[in-house]
């Protein structure tokens, strides 16, 4: 019998499958699409067990669809570009472009080695300047549609990084990459109008039943829809023409309980109010303060809430009481009016800066069926419902119906207007950095700001450049870079130097793999409405938030240029558990991580595969096992051994069902039957329904396990090889998506004949499901004390003369009267005695 040589298995199967071209894509008359994609990876120089795992995944599901008949689109590519390189070019003092490049050919290299079904030919790298000409064809379209613009703006610094971050990309204040304090500075930089966008990005999840309720109400957070009022307070003495301050406020419900009001100290007013203050210098001092505080700090519950006094007073619009006006660290100015209206009876930020300040507190909310609520001794704000009292006329109202009664008052009077606020800011995407696509615009002292002409794309990034950080691009060190012609005039232009953020490149590439290699076109009309939506998409949930909303974003600006037909990009979603070693995420900071590649080497790709599908349901956390691993191995090993066990005997011997009479096979043959058919369509509906692939491997080895009592229980010469062979192909056409190259060769070894995937997926028998005999338990008064193999569906009267009959029965009711006989057909017959 032969051995089971995975290494030389898996190294003939990936060869054949390149040289016959197995996986190219077909476009076949006749049958449905389907679009499986997987996030493609930053090529950090190696595959990890999160690769592994995430294209494990994708490849069950293309090789699934794959031979239930559809055209599949399996893509793979590199989101190339990113600072990454460039720390690495530092580091090692090779430039961006060869580490980049080289770390693509290893990870592909060792994508290869896991034997997945992708079509190579369309393998994209967003650094090619193939894809950034598009990248930058699509700014420019954006940049058309005024979507794209240039302002001054506060932007998040990252000091060590030198970089500006998108604000998705600071993570409590720190830089999402290494850690760093974030800072704030002022520069001009390029946006994408992502907030045009905000509330048919949040309208349009609910068009997305196949996507996680968690990554659709992460993305709803992140675009924070809150419905509010902005209300005038007017200044008792305007100064610097300045009559009045505009607070947002979504709690209009407490305006009678106002007792001061707070600015940002970014605020546009301030300098009004500041200039010429008999404070100035202890008002200047202050703002000066907390501009060098980050964001965080100013935010964070526990950070100490800090303001002052303005000298200056508004008047509440509806009591018209007196309220001063203070400076605060903890009111933003980029959000809502950068005003705020201090509530600190029903806020608790409020409660603790009135607290600090010693500002009175005016409670106008008070708790139902609880004590009332007394400004001397309360510790905390009363941010729960309750009813209005010192509200005028409103007192008595339940505050959630006063909402909208006060706006009403409001907006009536012109004191205020209704206003939707989304947290959702533009998007930035300039980075002063290298390794990126170049923005394609040109700036000319006569045109201004021009864009760089089609026929010019790309615009190549030049190699070799000095890119060390110092806050400005790179790009800036080259003469020859950005000295150019403006397209317009002919004049001396500039080119922009600042490079895109790489979310941007990552926003469209699932619509550059429908027509990977035109030279024409970012892709083809036909191609990506043959091919999009994609079907299922699958990656992590650490891009719950930016890619999916950027991506989704991308999709309906081409939607409304109609350059797409589709408004969503994936139709579903499924997101990955992550890799656990010991509890806590496999890393490579915390030195817990497993190469794959040596998992491969030591246990061949199939069953690192097979153990990784099998150990958790993708969505779950997996733990990583050793002795999980090996068992795995050893499954695999079960299952070769099992068929070579039958390879003589099953050759020649046709292995086919189809029609054969069920009713005239004897139990243990039928039984084998319905356990093949049964897999087959546990098997379907895991994969096909569920992403159950755990409890589908489980189902895969019950059959085994079934073929091995099979095998050793029924007499030689009495096996029906017919029917094991059935169940053998069976077995290995249900267990190729998992297990792809040792299922290649046990096809082979079955005599299935051409390659497993050009196989159809095996389908089931209904009829065959249905069990020959079936167990009830016999009770006598409530107690199990028989158990009865019966004809499956035998009716109530047939089930109890049956109990009654049993020898075991007789003996227990002997002498007593049966006062009642309940039945269950299939399941029990209760025998009531007396
Ligand atoms: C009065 C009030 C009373 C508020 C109360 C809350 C509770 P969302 O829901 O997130 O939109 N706010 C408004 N602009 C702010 C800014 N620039 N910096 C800090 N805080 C700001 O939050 C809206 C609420 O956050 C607003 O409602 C305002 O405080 C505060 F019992 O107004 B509220
Ligand atoms: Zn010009």
């Amino acid at each position: 019998q032969e051995r089971y040589d995975y290494q030389q298995i898996e190294q003939k199967w990936q060869k054949h499958w390149a040289d016959t071209d197995m996986f190219r894509l077909q476009q076949e008359e006749g049958r449905p699409k389907y679009y499986c994609l997987e996030m493609f990876p930053y090529p950090s120089g190696n595959l990890h067990m999160g690769h592994v795992r995430v294209y494990s995944i994708g490849d069950v599901v293309a090789r699934f669809k794959t031979m239930q008949g559809y055209n599949v689109l399996h893509p793979m590519g590199w989101d190339a570009f990113g600072l990454p390189a460039e720390n690495a070019a530092i580091k090692h003092k090779v430039p961006p472009a060869d580490w980049t490049w080289s770390n693509i050919a290893n990870m592909r290299r060792q994508l290869q080695s896991m034997g997945i079904s992708y079509d190579w030919e369309r393998e994209v790298a967003t650094c090619h300047p193939d894809y950034y000409k598009w990248t930058q064809w699509l700014f420019l379209q954006l940049y058309k549609a005024g979507l794209a613009y240039k302002k001054k703006a506060n932007v998040n610094w990252c000091p060590d990084c030198a970089t500006v971050l998108a604000n998705e990309q600071v993570v409590d204040g720190l830089c999402e990459r290494c850690d760093a304090t974030v800072e704030k500075k002022a520069l001009e930089q390029w946006f994408f109008r992502i907030t045009d966008y905000a509330q048919r990005l949040l309208d349009d999840l609910n068009k997305l039943p196949g996507w996680p309720d968690k990554v659709k109400t992460m993305q709803e957070n992140w675009i924070g829809r809150s419905e509010g009022v902005e209300a005038d307070f007017a200044l008792e003495n305007p100064v610097g023409g300045v009559d009045k301050l505009t607070v947002y406020t979504t709690r209009q419900d407490t305006i009678f309980g106002v007792t001061y009001m707070v600015l940002a100290p970014e605020h546009p007013a301030v300098e009004a109010l500041v200039s010429g203050n008999p404070r100035e210098a202890e008002l200047r001092a202050f703002i000066k303060k907390v501009l060098s505080q980050s964001e965080m700090d100013r935010t964070a519950n526990d950070t100490e809430k800090e303001g002052v006094f303005t000298g200056h007073y508004c008047i509440n619009p509806l009591t018209g009481d007196k309220v001063a006006v203070y400076l605060a660290n903890y009111v933003l100015v980029d959000y809502g009016t950068g005003a705020v209206m201090g509530v600190p009876a029903h806020d608790q930020r409020d409660f603790e800066f009135a607290t600090k300040y010693n500002i009175p507190m005016k409670v106008v909310i008070q708790p139902e069926g609880l004590p009332d609520l007394d400004v001397e001794e309360m510790d905390h704000a009363y941010e729960e419902e309750g009813r209005l009292v010192h509200s005028g006329e409103f007192d008595g109202l339940i505050n959630t119906q006063a909402l909208d009664v006060i706006a009403d008052k409001l907006e009536r009077e012109g004191k205020g207007v209704r206003k939707v606020k989304y947290r959702l800011r533009d998007w930035l995407i300039s980075r002063q950095r290298y390794w990126g696509a170049p923005i394609p615009v040109i700036y000319c002292e006569k045109c201004g700001e021009v864009a760089v002409p089609d026929e010019q794309l790309p615009v190549m990034l030049p190699t070799d450049v000095e890119f060390t950080p110092s806050g400005e691009s790179p790009l800036t060190t080259r003469p020859d870079f950005y000295e150019c012609a403006c397209p317009q005039c002919g004049g001396k232009g500039r080119r922009e130097t600042d490079t895109m953020d790489t979310f941007v490149c990552s926003s469209w590439y699932f619509l550059r793999y429908c027509t990977p290699k035109d030279k024409d076109h970012a892709f083809l009309q036909e191609d990506v409405d043959y091919w999009m939506n994609v079907d299922q998409y699958i990656g992590g949930v650490e891009h719950a938030i930016l890619h999916l909303m950027y991506a989704r974003f991308f999709t309906k600006v081409l939607y409304d240029l109609k350059l797409v037909k589709v408004e969503e990009p994936f139709e579903n979603l499924l997101t990955q558990g992550m890799v656990l070693m010991g509890g806590s995420k496999m890393s490579k900071s915390k030195g817990n991580t497993v190469s794959p590649e040596e998992i491969i080497a030591k246990y061949g790709a199939d069953t690192a595969r097979l153990f990784i599908l099998f150990a958790a349901p993708p969505e779950r956390d997996l733990e990583w096992s050793d002795r999980g691993v090996e068992g795995a191995h050893r499954f695999l090993h079960r299952v070769w051994r099992l068929v070579h066990a039958y390879s003589e005997q099953i050759a020649g011997v046709p292995g086919t069902l189809v029609g054969s009479d069920l009713s005239s096979l004897n139990g243990d043959d039928r039984e084998l039957v319905r356990v093949a058919h049964y897999t087959v369509k546990k098997l379907t509906e895991d994969i096909g329904q569920r992403f159950n692939f755990n409890t589908a491997v489980s189902a895969i080895m019950e059959m085994v396990n079934h073929l091995y009592q099979y095998k050793d229980k029924v007499p030689a010469e009495q096996q029906n090889i017919p029917l094991v062979k059935d169940a053998l192909a069976r077995l290995v056409l249900v267990l190729a998506p998992f297990a792809p190259h040792v299922c290649e060769e046990l096809w082979q070894v079955i005599g299935g004949g051409e390659s497993v995937y050009k196989q159809p997926w095996p389908s089931y028998d209904e009829q065959a499901l249905v069990r020959d005999e079936v167990e009830v338990v016999v009770q006598i008064n409530g107690k199990v004390r028989e158990k009865l193999q019966v004809a499956n569906g035998l009716d109530g009267e047939a089930l109890k003369a049956k109990a009654l009959e049993t020898e075991k029965v007789q003996a227990l009711i002997a002498g007593k009267s049966v006062v009642k006989v309940i039945t269950v057909p299939n399941k029990l017959v209760n025998i009531v005695v007396k």
